[in-house]
């Protein structure tokens, strides 16, 4: 057998999605998410103008071969255009091989560790009411982590606060459909620096001591700041404390490193173990957050998380809706297949996008679980996809107060 049709598919059921199909000569069809927020058509023209005729009449079990022929092929490496294709390709087989085999495929990744999957919900507010409104209810869902985030005063709106209230299934959404531009919002680290810990304070009061409470800084400290940011929290426990500094920086973790205790988590804009490199061999890190859609698939995930295993550091894989129904499957087989599995992200979609891709995930009690559909167990709804047209939208630009641009 071999491959007989390599389709993109790009559709925008409330966001821009952009899925791979690949179908066999004997009918077997794979799914594989290639999904990069606010570049999409750059990696579905990848994928259609070049990797398309590659792939036809391919060997579809040859899957670590045609990863490797897809990343030193290609001759230019990583990047997140490149390797969100080659993400996708990957998982389209590994889709086929566990249809074939007729299993889940997690029993091919060595079967469950765990009975499901821990996750952390989106808590946000931009006050302290709206904060701890939305906390009980994902804990009324029964979640037991959330990550927090929150308006600091001063500031307009903030990266990760949503408007809308408690347990409201599809609450945030990074991306914004704002035209030709992306829009533009404002930051100043020094409110941020003097607001956070007061509020993590008054949660633990607020819920104890059992919650996991996670916090994501999304890039905008300095080492020196993100070092005080997380000795500053240390007393309220966080289970971690994502991209305290900018991630390319793997040096700038020492320093935060040299002076906390708090957990550290860093990875969604990472593409290849090599970004992680430093961070593993000097164990900077205790969570690996890449998304398996923009880290080159199944196949190069297992390698990281068994790299980070023997680090004692855990995974953490990157799960906001800008990664597909697709993606967020081939997360959750990783996840109960190893060992090191830490948390998982889970920013549920919404339900068109739920109607164009049929999944079989089931959510217990705050832990998640895939199925045990043969595959990864999220199928396309061609028809449905079709009815939404791709509508540009990107992340937004961040400022601070005096114009300087900042990291978002
Ligand atoms: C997270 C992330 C996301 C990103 C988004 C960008 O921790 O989930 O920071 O919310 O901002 O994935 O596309
Ligand atoms: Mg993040």
């Amino acid at each position: 057998m071999s491959i007989a049709s390599v389709d993109v598919i790009v559709t925008s059921p409330g966001r821009n999605f952009v899925t791979l199909k690949i179908t066999t000569s004997d009918g077997i069809v794979g799914w594989g998410d290639a999904t990069l927020n606010g570049r999409e058509l750059s990696v579905a023209s990848y994928l259609s103008e070049h990797l398309a005729s590659m792939l036809i009449g391919r060997d579809e079990d040859r899957i670590e071969d045609t990863w490797q022929y897809l990343y030193r092929g290609a001759y230019w490496r990583r990047g997140p255009v490149t390797m969100a294709a080659i993400a996708a390709v990957d998982m389209a087989l590994w889709d086929i091989k566990a249809k074939k085999a007729g299993m889940p495929l997690y029993q091919l990744l060595g079967g469950a560790s765990r009975d499901g999957v821990r996750v952390y919900a989106h808590a946000s507010g931009t006050d302290f009411e709206a904060l701890s409104n939305a906390i009980t209810g994902y804990r009324e869902l029964g979640f037991t982590a959330v990550r927090v985030q929150t308006g600091v005063p001063g500031l307009g709106q903030i990266y990760g606060v949503s408007a809308a209230g408690p347990g409201v299934r599809y609450d945030y959404e990074p991306a914004k459909r704002s035209g030709d531009r992306p829009a533009e919002e404002t930051w100043d680290t020094r409110q941020y620096l003097n607001h956070m810990p007061g509020v993590f304070s008054k949660i633990r009061e607020e819920f104890g001591t059992d919650l996991r409470i996670l916090h994501d800084g999304h890039h905008r400290m300095s080492p020196i700041e993100a070092a005080r940011f997380a000795k500053d929290v240390e007393p309220y426990d966080l289970f971690w404390l994502e991209d305290a500094t900018p991630g390319e920086d793997q040096t700038a973790l020492r320093l935060i490193r040299q002076h906390s205790t708090t957990p550290l988590a860093i990875g969604e804009v990472f593409n290849t173990v090599y970004d992680y490199q430093t961070l593993i061999t000097e164990r900077l890190i205790d969570y690996v957050r890449s998304a398996v859609t923009h880290t080159g698939g199944i196949t190069a995930m297992k390698k990281l998380l068994d790299f980070a295993a023997i680090y004692g550091i855990r995974s953490g894989i990157h799960g906001p809706t800008d990664i597909s129904p697709v993606g967020m499957a081939a997360a959750l087989h990783l996840d109960l297949a190893i060992h090191n599995f830490g948390i998982q992200e889970y920013m549920p979609h919404n339900e068109q996008t739920l109607e164009v891709f049929q999944t079989s995930f089931t959510f217990d009690k705050g832990f998640l679980h895939p199925g045990d559909q043969p595959g990864l167990g999220v199928e396309l709804d061609e028809q449905a996809a079709g009815a939404f047209e791709y509508t540009k939208a990107y992340l937004p630009v961040n400022r601070l107060l005096d114009g300087t641009v900042h990291d978002w």
